[in-house]
């Protein structure tokens, strides 16, 4: 019993090494055959590591990343005169940042934004081309592609900050630099440059679904572990008989709020906040500075925010008040 009132995974489920499915299908590569035992990362998951699946299209993304990663990491490099020291010393703080504006939507010099615009065109590469290994690699198991859609979502996103906005405002320096420190401050700017994100309501409903998603996370989470010691987290007994622990489980949630999720909607409800959060940001950024300039001025202009007072603000120390 106490096995299973821990954080960490205590049982370590070890059958023979097993490669899986057989792959069919024309076109696919021959998948790996080597796997091994790892007791350590049987703490947190599967013991079993590979045998990996390893296709053109895996290979491909695998080199466009690491492609981008160099030419970021050797601009870095070079911005501190190829000092390792100083390059691990400043590494947060240094950044390849987007052209100037006056080269617009143009090509410009490599060193004037040309290793930027590199970067972010292997980048993106990278990023759709894994983005195509988890839609077929679920196709060829017999899977549904929700996890492939769901990191649409994400991409949505990223597109949107760094590709299609910019596209709009008709030049890349509206783009985020590639720097760890640096796309904080452009994300602070950002925000101060547009009147304050905070007004914008599709930031708004984007930190719903980010709270949301941890608040049912932890919900599911601490549900199905609270269950564990009647079976639980063992799903296909869950499917075929709904047994003592779902029925406890639903029970907990009816009789703490009157309303419980099932097995299947809890997964849909995670689904949708976790892909509502990119979803609904990436339409709030590409609104600002397309359709709207100030985002303030926008909620005071739609009775969200009281305007500043015309008449001079009064200076506080000659205005009464509690004494
Ligand atoms: C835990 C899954 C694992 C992913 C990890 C991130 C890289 C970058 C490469 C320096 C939850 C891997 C990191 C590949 C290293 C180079 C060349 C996901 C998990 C561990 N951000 N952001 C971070 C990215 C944007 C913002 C951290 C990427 C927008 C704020 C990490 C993108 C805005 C804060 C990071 C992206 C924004 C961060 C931790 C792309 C608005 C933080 C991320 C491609 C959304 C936090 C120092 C994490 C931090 C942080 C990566 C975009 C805001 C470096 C790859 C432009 C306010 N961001 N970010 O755990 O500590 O995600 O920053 O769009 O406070 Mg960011
Ligand atoms: C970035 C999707 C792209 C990532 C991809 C993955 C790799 C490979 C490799 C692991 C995260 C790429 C993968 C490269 C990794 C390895 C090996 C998802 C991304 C494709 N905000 N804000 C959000 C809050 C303020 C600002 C969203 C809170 C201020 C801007 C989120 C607060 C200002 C933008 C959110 C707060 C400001 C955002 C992000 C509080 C700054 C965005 C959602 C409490 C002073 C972004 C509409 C997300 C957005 C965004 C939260 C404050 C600026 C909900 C909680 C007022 C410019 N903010 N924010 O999923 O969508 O990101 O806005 O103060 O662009 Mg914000």
């Amino acid at each position: 019993m106490t096995d299973y009132q821990n954080i960490f995974t205590r049982v370590q489920v070890r059958g023979p090494l097993y490669a899986g499915v057989p792959t069919k299908g024309a076109g696919s590569y021959e998948r790996g055959k080597d796997s091994l035992f790892f007791y350590w990362l049987g703490k947190l998951g599967d013991a079993q590591i590979g045998p990996i699946y390893l296709g053109a299209t895996g290979v491909a993304s695998l080199v466009c990343g690491f492609l981008a990663f160099e030419i970021i990491g050797l601009n870095m490099f070079a911005q501190v005169g190829w000092d390792p020291a100083q390059f691990l010393r400043q590494l947060f703080w240094l950044a390849l940042e987007p052209p100037s504006p006056r080269y617009g939507l143009s090509i410009p010099p490599l060193a004037e934004g040309g290793w930027w615009l590199m970067a972010g065109f292997f980048l993106t590469m990278g990023i759709i081309l894994w983005w195509v290994r988890t839609y077929r690699r679920a196709r060829q198991l017999g899977l549904g592609t929700h996890v492939a859609w769901a990191f649409a979502a994400a991409i949505w996103l990223y597109l949107v900050l760094g590709f299609i906005r910019p596209i709009m405002m008709g030049s890349w320096s509206e783009a985020v630099p590639f720097g760890i420190f640096p796309h904080l401050d452009w994300t602070a700017a950002f925000s101060i440059r547009y009147g304050n994100l905070f007004y914008n309501p599709f930031h708004a409903l984007s930190i719903v679904f980010l709270y949301g998603s941890t608040l049912l996370f932890a919900m599911h989470a601490a549900t199905i572990l609270a269950v564990t010691r009647y079976g639980g987290e063992r799903e296909i007994e869950q499917i075929v008989d709904r047994g003592t622990a779902s029925e406890r489980a639903a029970l907990f949630w009816r009789w703490t709020m009157g309303f419980n999720a099932t097995m299947e909607s809890i997964h849909r409800w995670a689904w949708w906040f976790a892909v509502l959060c990119p979803l609904t940001g990436g339409i709030g950024i590409l609104l600002t500075g397309t359709v709207v300039d100030n985002w303030y001025l926008w909620a005071v202009n739609h009775g969200v925010a009281p305007a500043y007072p015309i008449n001079p603000v009064i200076d506080p120390s000659i205005a009464g008040g509690a004494r």
